[in-house]
């Protein structure tokens, strides 16, 4: 697995290098267009997202990716804790913003001690909890969708994932990979 972190980490410098950053893009008159996260799928590791000591990035043949090699997963443990993973877009003046996420759960969770909170948090509206998915949400990968609405003014958006697992009860882990971030 170490290996592995360190070919990302290898891959991200070596796009950085050789990628020119987008010079003179207009953040004014942004239109409301296109997916605006520059690593939803964990291809570069966690660049991009605040991530727990505990979130790992893997390319696992046996517990392939959703799309490319790599996702974040909440690696089950058995033990009583909680995991935050989490990042923040801009959303400019007048658009919508839609997050739509893959998930997919592996448990032997024998009663309701784990779960996995989605939250979106946008300026000016309370941080709320989106979805709450549970230990029994499925071993296929599944999407979900969740939007900020529009507003006049320039916004921040958060979205976190904050997986939380009881000790004794059996052991879940939580995939998260391609959460986009599209404007509309
Ligand atoms: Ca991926």
């Amino acid at each position: 697995m170490k290996a592995f972190v360190t070919t990302i980490s290898a891959a991200a410098l070596l796009l950085l290098a050789t990628s020119s950053a987008p010079a003179g893009r207009p953040a004014a008159d942004a239109p409301c267009k296109g997916q605006i996260h520059a690593n939803p799928g964990f291809e570069r590791g966690t660049t991009g997202w605040t991530a727990g000591p505990r979130i790992v990035v893997l390319g696992d043949a046996a517990r392939p990716a959703h799309t490319g090699r790599a996702y974040a997963t909440f690696a089950g443990l058995d033990v009583t804790r909680t995991d935050l993973l989490r990042t923040t877009v801009t959303v400019p003046a007048d658009c919508d913003l839609t997050v739509r996420f893959w998930v997919r759960t592996t448990t032997t969770e024998t009663s309701r001690g784990d779960y996995l909170n989605v939250g979106l948090a946008v300026t000016g509206i309370p941080p709320k909890t989106r979805f709450s998915l549970a230990f029994d949400g499925g071993s296929q990968w599944r999407q979900y969708a969740m939007s900020t609405g529009t507003a006049p003014t320039e916004r921040t958006a958060t979205a976190s994932f904050v997986a939380s697992e009881t000790a004794g009860n059996g052991v879940t882990a939580f995939d998260v990979d391609d959460v986009t971030f599209t404007l509309s």
